[in-house]
């Protein structure tokens, strides 16, 4: 049996997937309203094909619990915040998790931890923890880091398809845990030590936080400029060599506007580019609210409460909205007391979140005359027309409305 501990946008898919290809999964998580949640069979957040997943892993038998339960393999897939004074991983629900499986597991279990971590966090909060707690790693309890590496939007795809890594500092360990990733993974499973697998998955989520700054500062010079960024970037990627990223309003979602800190916190001095793209991706929401001032202006509009937000989430066709560029402008406006002014519109959060929360696409327009497209969810894609007698302001190239204005 395998027990899955955090059963969140990542631990859900995956004790879904292992069950739904035979594997004996309980899943654990400590919030009690989201065990009730799913063993009704309900998913917690919107995915492709998670629904179907869901029922194939019901009828192989998949259970949820708020206990951990005695079993040799664990798979943790708990938050990874960073801290965001030093910069560094901020341990304390993995070192949390782990002390409840060695209050309950067998000797000789395996601990996988999912989560991203920084380079040596295993090493450095878990294995003092297991130590501590009379057990000797290698023996006892084996460790092993499996960071997974699907996108929001394409998870179930991307689970079964994506290469992986396995680091184990054990090598039959490694091949053990590969052999259960191989249940449902058609990817390259690729074994290799841990600190090698937590830097792996940093670099990786870096690498991209690192190529969409270099987009948003190609933004800012061109709009400094004016000249069309969108019209460079689609000529300069018919280099063979050349893929350019999309410009936009912020880089949101608990991965990449993160992970790239435990680097800069990690390697002061060493980490350079790193920083300037982190600065330069948080500084999008920023220059936004600086586009919407100049429009304003440009237009004549002097009333804030005719603005509207489209879009709440980090990014396109998901719920969730962790670290989103939308938020970080509500708190900036929030600055210049007009944060409760503006309207807000996401068809994907249907709670009330932010004040002024319009509950259907007509009643925001019907409220707003500058509309300001902050994420390309298909139903404003659909509805573009709508837009027609509005002043748009698109962060995300998704509008071809004569006079749209761009970033
Ligand atoms: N974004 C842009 N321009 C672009 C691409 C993205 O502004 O051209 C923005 C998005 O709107 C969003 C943010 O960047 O706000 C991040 O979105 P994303 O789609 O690039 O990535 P995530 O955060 O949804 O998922 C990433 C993925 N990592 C990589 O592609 C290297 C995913 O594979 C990881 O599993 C995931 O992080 C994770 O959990 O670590």
């Amino acid at each position: 049996m395998i027990n899955v501990i955090g059963l969140g946008y990542i631990g859900l898919p995956t004790a879904l997937m292992l069950a739904a290809h035979g594997m004996d999964i309980v899943g654990t998580d400590y919030s009690k309203e989201l065990i009730d949640t799913l063993k009704v069979g309900k998913t917690t957040f919107k995915e492709k094909g998670i629904e179907e997943l869901f029922q194939k892993a019901l009828d192989n038998g998949i259970t949820f619990t708020t206990e951990y339960q005695r079993t040799d393999i664990y798979i943790v897939s708990v938050p990874t915040p960073y801290d965001s004074f030093s910069k560094k991983v901020d341990a304390k629900y993995i070192e949390a998790a782990v002390k409840q499986v060695l209050a309950v597991c067998e000797k000789g279990a395996t601990v996988v931890i999912e989560s991203t971590v920084s380079p040596g966090t295993i090493d450095k909060y878990v294995r003092p923890i297991v130590e501590s707690a009379g057990f000797s790693i290698g023996t006892d309890l084996h460790l092993v880091h499996a960071p997974e590496r699907i996108i929001p939007g394409n998870m179930v795809y991307e689970l079964l398809h994506n290469n992986r890594t396995i680091g184990a500092d054990e090598r039959e360990i490694g091949e053990k845990v590969k052999k259960i990733y191989a249940s449902f993974c058609q990817g390259e499973i690729i074994v290799t030590d841990i600190r090698t697998a937590e830097m792996t998955k940093v670099v990786e989520n870096t690498f991209r936080d690192i190529n969409i700054a270099y987009a948003n500062e190609l933004a800012k010079i061109c709009r400094s400029d004016n000249m069309d960024v969108y019209e460079i970037i689609r000529i300069a990627n018919k280099h063979p060599r050349v893929n350019i990223l999309s410009p936009g309003p912020g880089v949101g979602g608990h991965c990449i506007s993160v992970d790239p800190w435990f680097l800069v916190g990690d390697y002061p001095g060493l980490a350079n580019i790193i920083l300037a793209a982190r600065k330069i991706n948080d500084s999008m929401p920023e220059f936004v609210l600086e586009r919407i001032h100049d429009i304003m202006k440009e237009k004549g509009m002097t009333d804030v409460r005719r603005v509207g937000l489209y879009g709440l989430t980090y990014k396109e066709n998901v719920d969730d909205m962790r670290e989103s560029p939308t938020l970080q402008m509500l708190e900036s406006m929030e600055k210049h007391l007009c944060g409760n002014l503006v309207k807000i519109y996401d068809p994907f959060i249907v709670k009330d979140v932010v004040p002024n929360q319009m509950h259907s696409l007509d009643e925001f327009l019907e409220a707003v005359d500058l509309v300001v497209l902050m994420v390309g969810h298909n139903e404003i894609k659909q509805n573009m027309k709508k837009l027609n007698n509005k002043i748009v302001l698109d962060t995300r190239h998704i509008c071809e409305l004569e006079g749209t204005y761009h970033i």
